[in-house]
């Protein structure tokens, strides 16, 4: 890394930042530095995992948020991941149209993640963006995601509050609660409550939460038209609630301690497995003469490191 990297992150250019992230995304050792360099600035920001269907107006509902966070001053960035359009071209096309009023405003910062990960997978790669967005001095980022796989599950994880997005038209709301994704929202939004079926969606959610018992942090269930602006005030109440909670109760250090865990495993998934792509042709060979299982290669080569 050239220290002007590092110089310029440091003395908030955006470009430098644009700089970093790619660098990071693409698993580059200049990202890998800059980010070791700037550990020490880590843990101001707030950061929300916003996740949902697609179409269930997770960036129409990000949009208003950055206008209540602006309106706060505080300093916005917002990183799309959406792994299910990996070429990218409606959808993204359509966000850039909305977001578009934002690019003006130097205290915003929009991006969309590339989903393909480096060797330490995308939730891995996400949070090492967020770290970096973290160091550069943004209040609050919000991490758009799809709420489908498993490793936007793991993303949802690495935030610090969690919202939920649901519609009343999404048809099988039960898919979403077999997922396992019920039990990380801090907050279920439905959204687009201007349409049929809301207040019987809303019961449905209450239903569930009553078979969680008592638990110190009872997620509260939004009515928000996202498209119109109305329910936003709330959400940000509630926002705030959450965040308060997480820093009374401990949480928040917990959380902390979690994400560390989560790097460490990454950090260590992605060392041992550049480590073994370099010998991976020896093994290959000789799992396929039949002279040693996969699992014997691997404890050979556990070995030998
Ligand atoms: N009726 C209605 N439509 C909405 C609402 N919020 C978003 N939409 C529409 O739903 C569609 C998908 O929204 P988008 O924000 O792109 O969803 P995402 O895929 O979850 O990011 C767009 O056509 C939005 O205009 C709402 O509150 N009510
Ligand atoms: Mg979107």
């Amino acid at each position: 890394m050239t220290a002007s990297l590092l110089d310029r992150f440091l003395a908030q250019d955006e470009r430098a930042l644009a700089r970093a992230i790619s660098s990071v995304e693409g698993g580059r050792e200049e990202g890998r530095t800059l980010l070791a360099a700037v550990r020490q600035r880590l843990g101001r920001a707030r950061i929300v995992g916003i996740t949902g269907a697609p179409g269930s107006g997770k960036s129409t509902l990000t949009d208003k948020l950055i206008e209540l966070e602006r309106a706060r001053d505080a300093r916005v960035a917002v990183i799309a991941v959406d792994p299910t359009s990996p070429y990218s071209g409606g959808a993204i096309l359509g966000d850039r149209i909305r977001m578009m009023r934002w690019y003006a405003d130097d205290r915003v910062f929009i991006r969309s993640m590339a989903t393909r990960g480096h060797l330490g997978g995308v939730a891995a790669t996400t949070l090492q963006v967020l770290n970096l967005l973290d160091a550069y001095g943004f209040d609050v980022v919000f991490v758009e995601t799809v709420g489908v796989g498993q490793s936007e599950v793991e993303i949802v994880q690495v935030a610090d509050t969690t919202v939920l997005v649901l519609t009343p038209n999404q048809g099988d709301g039960v898919q979403v609660f077999k997922a396992g994704i019920m039990e990380i929202a801090d907050l279920f939004v439905i959204n687009k409550f201007d349409l049929p079926g809301g207040p019987r969606l809303k019961r449905e959610i209450e239903a569930l939460l009553e078979l969680d018992g008592a638990k110190s942090w009872r997620p509260p269930i939004l009515e928000v038209t996202a498209s119109k602006g109305e329910g936003i005030v709330e959400l940000v109440e509630q926002l705030d609630a959450h965040r308060s909670h997480l820093v009374t109760s401990g949480a928040l250090t917990e959380q902390r301690r979690e994400r560390i865990r989560f790097e460490l495993r990454a950090a260590l998934g992605e060392q041992l497995l550049q480590r073994f792509i370099t010998q991976e042709d020896r093994f290959v060979e000789a799992v396929l003469a039949g002279r040693i299982s996969p699992e014997e290669a691997v404890r050979e080569l556990l070995k030998e490191l």
